[in-house]
């Protein structure tokens, strides 16, 4: 079937490379993307693809009129726009709250009144974090439980979608993913953060004693996943999207040191976040079994390695966003 598909933050990290996925993937398909261009979007993260197949709005998913509008315009819509780094929330909390809550409210009030299907992304972080020895993973039945102020206003967000799903009937499914690595990640999080300093003569920086783990998945199996829920999802669910990727953030900076020809243990401790979260872990069982979905990318040393080759090739897109960013983290200590 030819969609016409809306996708929200289009311009950011994985709203961009999904736009370039189902553009790949789904030639007959149109996508407009919305999105504000923070800080965190860029017009270029889409450069190269053809206009006749993809149409670009500048708007906030705050602004009633525009969303009722598009939202009308299309059949689906995926949900990535969002305020999504920790660190900042944890400095300045209100773009959270707007966007990330008041935004998916807009969005819901428009998809219930055009009865328009709807995709929410959301994060593990919904669920609080795990001991580092516990067996359990984080499941679609685990109860929520968020840290931070970008957490806990993407938990609103998702309680917000589950709410209108059963009281207002909205055709709307949730996935919550774990971190997320690949091209065209801002330099403010983690992974690029460490291969730019490394790039531009400086030496990594770990929170605290850097035993925390995350559970690493490469961007391109996040989009097939919400590609397959998208199309083959229950209405009214919620998927956990995961690929068995869980790494502390030493081993990581241990490995980035070694992939660029660095000693492994030239790398510097930093303060650590308040509040900081000690390891996420998904069990994508779910998704596996009911969807067949399987990641591809789980070689996680050739992905890193793509990685650092992209941000090695691409210095031009992130050289503009770093000074700023590390100016930041030095008023952090970070
Ligand atoms: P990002 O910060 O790179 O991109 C967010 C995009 O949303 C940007 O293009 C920004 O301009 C846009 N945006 C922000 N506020 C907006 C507004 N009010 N109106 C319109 N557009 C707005 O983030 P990301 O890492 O690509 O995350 C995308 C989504 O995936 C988020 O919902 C995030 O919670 C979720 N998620 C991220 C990860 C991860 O590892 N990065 C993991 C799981 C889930
Ligand atoms: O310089 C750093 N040093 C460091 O040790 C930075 C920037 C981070 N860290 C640590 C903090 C975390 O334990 O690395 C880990 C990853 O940090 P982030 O990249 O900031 O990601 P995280 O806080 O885990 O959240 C990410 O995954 C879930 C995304 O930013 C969220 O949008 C997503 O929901």
């Amino acid at each position: 079937m030819r969609m016409k598909i809306l996708v929200t933050g289009g311009a950011g990290f994985i709203g961009s490379n999904f736009v370039r996925h189902i553009y790949r993937e789904r030639p007959d398909w149109h996508i407009t993307v919305i999105d504000a261009l923070t800080y965190a979007g860029s017009e270029h993260n889409l450069d190269g693809l053809d206009k006749e197949r993809l149409a670009f709005v500048k708007g906030n998913i705050c602004d009633e009129e525009l969303i009722d509008q598009l939202v009308g315009e299309n059949d689906a819509v995926v949900h990535f726009a969002a305020e999504s780094h920790n660190d900042n929330s944890l400095h300045t909390p209100w773009p959270f709250v707007e966007t990330n809550v008041v935004g998916t409210f807009r969005i819901l009030e428009a998809v219930r009144k055009h009865q328009k299907r709807l995709h929410h992304i959301s994060t593990d972080e919904v669920y609080g974090d795990l001991e580092l020895d516990d067996p359990n993973k984080f499941s679609e039945t685990t109860s929520y439980n968020p840290s931070s102020p970008y957490s806990s206003t993407k938990a609103g967000s998702d309680m917000l979608v589950r709410a209108w799903v059963r009281s207002f009937g909205v055709q709307a499914t949730i996935s919550n993913c774990s971190n997320n690595y690949g091209p065209y990640q801002h330099v403010e999080k983690f992974i690029p953060r460490q291969v730019t300093e490394v790039l531009e003569g400086r030496r990594p920086k770990l929170y605290g004693s850097g035993e925390n783990v995350r559970d690493w998945i490469h961007t391109e199996d996040h989009s097939s996943a919400v590609l397959a829920i998208l199309e083959k999802g229950t209405i009214g669910e919620t998927y956990m999207i995961g690929a068995n990727g869980e790494k502390n953030n030493k081993e990581v900076v241990e490995l980035i040191l070694e992939i660029m020809g660095k000693d492994k243990t030239d790398y510097e401790h930093v303060n650590d976040r308040p509040g900081h979260d000690l390891r996420y872990a998904i069990d994508a069982t779910k998704i596996r079994n009911e969807l067949g979905w399987l990641p591809k990318y789980t070689d996680f040393k050739t992905g890193l390695t793509d990685t650092i080759t992209w941000y090695r090739d691409n210095e031009a897109w992130w050289k503009p966003q770093k000074a700023e960013t590390e100016a930041k983290y030095k008023e952090l200590g970070r």
